[in-house]
């Protein structure tokens, strides 16, 4: 079996949108993302503290999906080693030179992963100008980074061995009494609580993309923001603290219906021994650490996802269903 390659972090997510404007207020005036570049179809966006060329790519399309999520790479080398590793499994993979694939990005490889998701490899990404200190910049939630990818696949257990076998080490997970029941997991390469999670559900979809803020205020703040504006409807769930990462979250829609998570304040992972802590599915505080529902939405909706071909996938049915098993404050039992 040919080495892993080494993947340093979650790095960008690009997405198509309908409404290229409307993607610009929500991404730009509400949530503080940073125009790097854009032209009449694409806005490629970073956080304050992001020093690469984007971390987020819109993509005006016909249709609202995902393109693909994609990681960074600790050196040129590990490009080949992703495409090898890949091709072995006899996943498609497709190359791209500098300059061919997406913008900013230098050489990458894009391949169908085994649970059906886009996925790019890359280690090369132009820099951007350092605007950690340009407080003038900031606006709405002041979003700092990217922090992670959730993805909703029906078979949590295929999605823990194959990013096991890519080297991420597991945080948390959510289990039921019997220990084989997996409903969720939450994983990294960054010294994070997670690059990706997996939500139990129809699949392959993206849930939602996480980008973190400094502070809870800037969670707060976003909340105020769209509440003033009459906006309210883009609020899905929270804020509130969760129990699996600590973090404190609030959930939006975006103009497509796109979910993202603002996330602030979990915990650091790299020790050589950290230990996966293990949530109970009965447990009312996993998802909201203070019992709060989670409404049947954001356990049942997610955005579809693209083949490398560009053409919509279809999703296989879940047969493990968290939703379905929660008692008490979930509302759903
Ligand atoms: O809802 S959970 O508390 O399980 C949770 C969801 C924890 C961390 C996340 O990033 C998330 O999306
Ligand atoms: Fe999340
Ligand atoms: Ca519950």
């Amino acid at each position: 079996m040919s080495p892993a390659p080494d993947v340093v972090r979650s790095a960008y997510a690009q997405l198509t949108v309908t409404d290229l404007v409307a993607s610009r207020w929500f991404w730009v005036d509400m949530l503080g993302f940073h125009v790097q570049y854009e032209d009449a179809t694409h806005l490629y966006l970073r956080g304050t503290d992001e020093l690469t060329h984007h971390s987020l790519v819109l993509r005006q399309a016909d249709v609202a999906a995902l393109e693909h999520i994609a990681y960074r790479l600790r050196t040129p080398e590990d490009v080949d080693k992703a495409a090898a590793f890949f091709t072995e499994l006899g996943r498609p993979v497709r190359r791209f030179p500098a300059g061919d694939g997406t913008r900013g990005v230098g050489e990458a490889v894009r391949v169908l992963d085994p649970l059906g998701f886009p996925v790019e490899f890359f280690h090369h990404i132009e820099r951007g100008q350092r605007l950690i200190q340009r407080y003038d910049l900031r606006r709405g939630a002041e979003i700092a980074r990217l922090d992670h990818f959730n993805i909703c696949t029906p078979d949590i257990p295929a999605a823990y061995a194959h990013y096991t076998s890519l080297g991420f080490g597991c945080s948390e997970t959510i289990e039921g009494d019997d220990e084989h029941e997996l409903y969720a997991a939450w994983m990294y390469r960054k010294q994070t609580v997670h690059d990706v999670a997996f939500t139990g559900g129809d699949g392959p979809r993206l849930h939602h993309i996480g980008v973190a803020t400094h502070e809870s205020h800037q969670v707060l703040r976003a909340a105020d923001l769209f509440g003033s504006l009459h906006k309210e409807h883009h609020i899905e769930r929270g804020p509130g603290r969760h129990g699996v990462s600590n973090a404190f979250y609030l959930y939006l829609r975006d103009p497509d219906g796109h979910r993202v998570e603002i996330y602030t304040s979990d915990y650091y992972t790299g020790d050589p021994d950290h230990e996966t802590y293990r949530w109970n599915v009965h447990d009312d505080r996993r998802r909201d650490f203070w019992g709060n529902a989670v409404i049947p939405s954001w356990y049942k909706e997610a955005t579809p996802v693209l083949d490398l071909n560009g053409t919509l996938q279809p999703v296989t049915r879940t047969v493990l269903d968290e939703s379905t098993v929660a008692v008490g404050a979930d509302g759903l039992g």
